[in-house]
């Protein structure tokens, strides 16, 4: 197996596209001819995670065993993309950690809160704001934005937004650039 695997790790708010980037990147990289897996937060909390609620202490367990199947399918070479909200540094910090340097690509999908309420692709925020569903992330449950990660990508609607293609190129690129493809 000619590859070196890595972990795309992309955190942002619900309906910020993180699932939509993870699959463009995975198709781009597919026709490359390269082996990828996407951990999707959403499809792991009904397997390995349906144990896990959304309070702080288990969406930390929730990113701590993600982190470490993460690390698994990267030391098999494997490039795994990860999608999860993962709101807390301190967690996403424990999971770079795990990999050797320069192997934890961190993509920050800089979305703002409006942008995300106003798309709600699964109507959730409308729950959240009507206090059916608490504590979600943005409404009444913190968000940490990544002080210091990798790629930024601003997805903010209008003439200027990036397509997810245009969006997973700049990762195609960033991994190019570092010696991942
Ligand atoms: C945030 C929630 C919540 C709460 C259900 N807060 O947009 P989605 O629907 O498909 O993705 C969200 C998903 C978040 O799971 P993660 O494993 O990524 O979260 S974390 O990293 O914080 O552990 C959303 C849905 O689950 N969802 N309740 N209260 N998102």
């Amino acid at each position: 197996l000619q590859q070196k695997g890595c972990v795309i790790w992309i955190t942002g708010l619900s309906g910020s596209g993180k699932s939509t980037i993870a699959c463009a990147l995975s198709r781009i990289l597919h026709s490359r001819g390269k082996l990828t897996y996407i951990l999707d937060g959403d499809n792991i909390r009904h397997g390995l995670n349906r144990d896990l609620s959304f309070r702080a202490e288990d969406r930390s367990e929730n990113i701590r065993r993600i982190g470490e199947v993460a690390k698994l399918l990267a030391d098999a070479g494997v490039i795994c993309i990860t999608s999860l909200i993962s709101p807390y540094q301190k967690d996403r910090d424990a999971c770079r950690a795990l990999l050797p340097r320069g192997d934890f690509i961190e993509v920050f999908l800089d979305v703002p809160l409006a942008v995300c309420e106003e798309r709600d692709p699964k109507g959730l925020y409308k729950l959240a704001r009507a206090g059916l569903i608490k504590g979600f992330t943005g409404i009444d449950d913190p968000y940490e934005p990544p002080c210091s990660c990798e790629i930024v990508l601003q997805q903010i609607k209008g003439s200027d937004c990036m397509s997810p293609n245009n969006a997973a190129e700049k990762v195609i690129s960033y991994m190019e650039k570092n010696g991942y493809l």
